[in-house]
């Protein structure tokens, strides 16, 4: 069995208020392409299909128009669409009736009364396992194993079985999710890939926009990422997972094709921060042909001049590149940088030594008058608690 995976095309996606229409519509057409040229026996899109739960006409139509041309590169291949975090569960079904006909399958919420609507028969190739996005909290408990052994019972000659989620497993590398951390990425609670069942012979993962294998020490578990970057930190290449499977229980062979963004997302500096008057030389020098979303990286003493965005608006004029955002960080001094404190600490502080050093962590000098003036209100606000009491 042939499998191509693809996830979180978020289509709809905006950019700092810049549409992302037309490249996203470009990579459609690369999808197609592809289709046509692999010719894959299924073709997986795991969940974050639209950006937005409420996707607006236009974007509705891009996806119909994009996934009829899939269909037609190649009108034997299965299609199977989950939705993700991102998606509209029930929306996602509208038209699931209509969409069958074109051995389109949408998955857009989880059938607990009925498992059968989670398992896909490719005929004569294997079995897809499709699993939408779901709260945990609603979650069945081994829900996955409890359909894995569905699969498993019917699966006499031994077929390739493969399973979808949209979710963040633990372990994994959420470069580009802002806020992520090892125990949530993109409000997604990490899990263990255990919990996720045994007996299929690949994982297809949405949500993670890293393309990766989780280290499951063998590699049939995959994030296959984003195929078009959704923000600058995803500064990794961008591609769709073939995966190619002989029968069940064999291990899979994994290769990716990279798709080309028409307009990349550019960070000036590339690497670390400048100082802000470095970073409009490089925007002034940045080439006038490339369209290209740019953000600055720059360092700052204290505070940004007011006029820097207008300023760097204006260095694009004329230019086919879009400026997004500058990205100002303070300059870390090691001597006086803010110590992270328990609630512990926190609680035994002094409310004077709280508010010196949030001072400092946000580069401001508690000079005496500030001292002066702190003590003043806390004196008033003691004052005011005994009145109350
Ligand atoms: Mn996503």
């Amino acid at each position: 069995m042939k499998i191509l995976h693809t996830s979180d095309w978020h289509l709809g996606h905006t950019l700092y208020n810049h549409s992302r229409n037309e490249e996203q519509q470009a990579m459609l057409d690369q999808m197609a392409d592809i289709v046509k040229e692999q010719q894959p026996d299924v073709f997986l899109l795991c969940g974050d299909v639209f950006h937005t739960s409420q996707p607006s006409n236009a974007i509705q139509t891009m996806l119909s128009d994009g996934l009829v041309k899939i269909h037609e590169a190649h009108p034997q291949m299965t299609i199977v669409m989950t939705a993700g975090n991102h998606d509209s569960g029930t929306k996602h079904e509208i038209f699931r009736t209509p969409w069958r006909a074109l051995n389109v399958y949408a998955i857009g919420q989880l059938e607990k009364e009925n498992l059968e609507e989670h398992i896909i028969e490719v005929p004569g190739k294997g079995y897809i396992i499709a699993i939408p996005y779901t709260y945990e909290q609603n979650l069945p408990e081994g829900f996955f194993q409890q359909l894995l052994d569905m699969v498993a019972e019917r699966n006499t000659e031994g077929l390739p079985v493969v399973m979808t989620a949209h979710t963040t497993v633990k372990g994994c590398d959420f470069q580009g999710h802002e806020q992520g951390t090892e125990y949530t990425v993109g409000n997604i609670d990490a899990i263990e890939l255990d919990q996720l069942g045994q007996g299929y012979d690949y994982l297809a993962l949405g949500h993670i926009h890293h393309g990766q294998f989780v280290h499951s020490g063998k590699h049939n578990v995959r994030y296959c990422g984003t195929p078009i970057p959704i923000s600058f930190d995803e500064t990794f290449s961008h591609s769709i997972t073939m995966v190619e499977i002989g029968q069940h229980s064999e291990s899979p062979s994994v290769s990716t094709i990279e798709i080309q963004n028409p307009h990349p997302l550019v960070t000036l500096p590339s690497e670390g921060l400048a100082p802000w008057e470095t970073a409009k030389e490089l925007l002034k020098d940045f080439p006038d042909d490339i369209p290209a979303y740019i953000r600055l990286n720059v360092e700052i003493d204290d505070f940004l001049p007011v006029e820097a965005q207008m300023e760097a608006a204006n260095l694009v004029n004329g230019k086919q590149c879009r400026f997004c955002y500058i990205n100002a960080k303070r300059k870390t001094n090691p001597q006086t940088e803010a110590k992270v404190l328990t609630v512990q600490e926190f609680q035994a502080e002094q409310p004077i030594e709280i508010a010196k050093q949030y001072a400092t962590y946000i580069g401001i000098n508690f000079e005496d008058e500030m001292t002066e003036m702190f003590n003043e209100v806390m004196a008033m606000v003691a004052n005011d608690e005994q009145h109350d009491a």
